[in-house]
C-alpha cells in the first residue's frame, strides 16, 4: 500500500501547463520550484524564446526572479508543443465575442493539443475562466479525439479506478500585481467532473497552496469564479453610478464613499474611469450569456462601467473648450495601477477618443510601457515623461493611480486644469 502511494506520488511529478500568460507562466514557474518537472507550452514562438532565456513578456512584480530560477534549475522547460505528463493544466484566454458570447476556441485548441499525449490516470485541469459546462465539454472533445481512453464524466462511474482520465476545473483567482503571493496564499475552488477528479485535483493543489482547497463539482466551480468577478463588477458599478450622482450634486464621491464605508456593513469600492482588464470587464458576460432573462443586474453593471470612459471624455472636452490649442496630458494607460497590462483599459479608450476628436494635442505618460500602441501613435499621440508632460499641459487627466504619480509636486498642478478620475490627488 505504502509502495503504491509512493509510486503514485512519483508519477504525479510531470506537469504540462498550456498557455504561458499571466496565469500559466507564474503557475508553471512556481510548480518548477516546488519539485515538479514542468513543461510550459505556448503557441507563440516569441513567448517561448523570451521565457527560455529566463525572461518575461509582461511585467509582474518578482516574477522575473521566479522564472529565472525555474528555468535555471532545469525543472521548467518550454516549447510550442505539449509532452506527456501526469497533469495537464490549461491556462489559456477565454475572451468574449463581439456579441458578448464566450469564445472557447483557445480552450478547444489546447484540448486538441494535449489529446495525443493523454494516458489513463492523467488529470486534466482547466484553470481558464470558463462558462458553465466548459470542463465537461473539454472532456467530450478529448473523448472524441481519443476513443481508446475512458474519461471522467458527470454521473459516470465514480469508482477510484486509475484507468480513466480525470477532469477538473480549478479557476485561477490571483490579482495581477500580487500574483505570486496570491497563487500560494489564496483559497482554491476545485470542481471535479466526478468525485475522484475533484479529490485528485485537491491533492495536487495541496502540494503548493497554503490556502484551503475546497472541492465541489465542475459546474459549481465554473459559476463560482464568474460570480466572484461579477460581484466586484456590480460593486464598482455602484461606486461609478454614485460618482455620476456626486458630479451632478457637487459632492466628492471618494469622500462620500469613505464615510459610507465607516458603517460596519458597508464596503463600496472606488469609482474610476471605467473597468478594464481581461477578467472583470469580460467574465460577467458569461453569466449573462447563460441566462439572459435572469441577469438584469449583472448586465446593467457592465453597461454602467462601460459607459464611464465616455463620461470622462465629455468632462475633458468640456474643459478643453476654454483653450485655443489645448494640450492634454493623460497620466496612465494601463487598466489599473502599477502594471503594464493595457487589455480592455478604459484609460486607453479615453486617450484614443480624445485624440480622434482632433481638438487637442494629447500626450501620454505611462511609465510601465516602452512604446505607445500603434492605435495611439497613428493618431499623433506622443509619450512623454511626467515632468515634461505636466509642464506643457493645459489639462492634466489622471487616469491610473500608478505609484509614480502619487508624489508629484502639487505646486506643478496649480495653474492647470486637473481631472483626477481616481481620487488620487484629493
Ligand atoms: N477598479 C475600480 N475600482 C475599484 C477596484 C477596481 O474602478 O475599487 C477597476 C480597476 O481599475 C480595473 C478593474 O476595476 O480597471 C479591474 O481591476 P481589479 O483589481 O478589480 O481586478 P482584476 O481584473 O485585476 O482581477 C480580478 C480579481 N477578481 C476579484 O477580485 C474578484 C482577481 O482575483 C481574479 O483572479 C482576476 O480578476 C481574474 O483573472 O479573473
Amino acid at each position: 500500500m505504502t509502495m503504491q502511494r509512493g509510486s503514485e506520488e512519483r508519477r504525479m511529478e510531470h506537469v504540462c501547463v498550456l498557455g504561458l500568460g499571466y496565469i500559466g507562466l507564474p503557475t508553471a514557474s512556481l510548480l518548477a520550484t516546488k519539485g515538479f518537472h514542468v513543461r510550459g507550452v505556448d503557441v507563440r514562438p516569441d513567448v517561448i524564446s523570451v521565457v527560455s532565456n529566463g525572461e518575461l513578456h509582461f511585467h509582474e512584480p518578482d516574477l522575473d526572479i521566479l522564472v529565472k530560477s525555474a528555468v535555471g534549475s532545469g525543472n521548467l522547460t518550454v516549447a510550442t508543443e505539449p509532452a506527456p505528463a501526469e497533469i495537464f493544466i490549461i491556462a489559456v484566454p477565454t475572451p468574449v465575442t463581439d456579441t458578448h458570447a464566450p469564445d472557447g476556441s483557445f480552450i478547444e485548441a489546447a484540448a486538441n493539443a494535449i489529446a495525443p499525449h493523454l494516458a489513463p490516470g492523467n488529470l486534466v485541469i482547466l484553470e481558464s475562466t470558463s462558462p458553465v459546462g466548459m470542463t465537461e465539454q473539454v472532456g467530450r472533445r478529448l473523448a472524441e479525439l481519443r476513443p481508446d481512453l475512458r474519461f471522467a464524466s458527470r454521473g459516470g462511474g465514480d469508482g477510484p479506478g486509475a484507468d480513466r482520465v480525470f477532469l477538473a476545473h480549478c479557476p485561477e483567482r490571483v490579482l495581477p500585481g500580487r500574483i505570486l503571493r496570491e497563487l500560494v496564499d489564496n483559497d482554491r475552488i476545485v470542481g471535479g467532473v466526478d468525485r475522484v477528479s475533484g479529490e485528485r485535483a485537491q491533492a495536487f493543489y495541496r502540494k503548493f497552496v497554503n490556502g484551503a482547497v475546497h472541492v465541489t463539482d465542475s459546474r459549481t466551480a465554473e459559476l463560482c469564479k464568474l460570480a466572484e468577478n461579477a460581484y466586484r463588477d456590480v460593486n464598482i458599478a455602484l461606486a461609478n453610478e454614485l460618482s455620476l450622482v456626486c458630479d451632478r450634486l457637487g459632492i466628492d464621491p471618494w469622500g462620500l464613499i469613505d464615510l459610507a464605508n465607516r458603517h460596519p456593513r458597508v464596503s463600496i469600492l472606488r469609482p474610476g474611469p471605467g473597468v478594464g482588464g481581461h477578467c472583470i470587464a469580460v467574465d460577467p458576460w458569461f453569466i449573462v450569456d447563460a441566462a439572459p432573462d435572469l441577469t438584469r443586474l449583472i448586465r446593467t453593471a457592465r453597461d454602467v462601467n462601460d459607459e464611464k470612459p465616455a463620461f470622462v471624455v465629455r468632462k475633458v472636452l468640456e474643459k478643453a473648450e476654454r483653450f485655443r490649442d489645448p494640450i492634454i496630458a493623460c497620466l496612465g494607460l494601463a487598466y489599473k495601477a502599477d502594471i503594464s497590462d493595457l487589455r480592455e483599459s478604459p484609460a486607453l479608450e479615453i486617450v484614443r477618443t480624445l485624440a480622434s476628436h482632433g481638438s487637442a494635442r494629447v500626450v501620454v505618460v505611462e511609465p510601465h510601457i516602452d512604446a505607445l500602441p500603434s492605435a495611439l501613435s497613428s493618431l499623433g499621440v506622443v509619450q512623454e515623461d511626467l515632468g515634461r508632460a505636466v509642464q506643457q499641459a493645459d489639462i492634466i487627466v489622471l487616469l491610473v493611480d500608478h505609484r509614480a504619480f502619487m508624489d508629484i509636486d502639487r505646486a506643478l498642478l496649480k495653474e492647470k486644469v486637473v481631472i483626477d478620475t481616481r481620487g488620487t490627488w484629493r
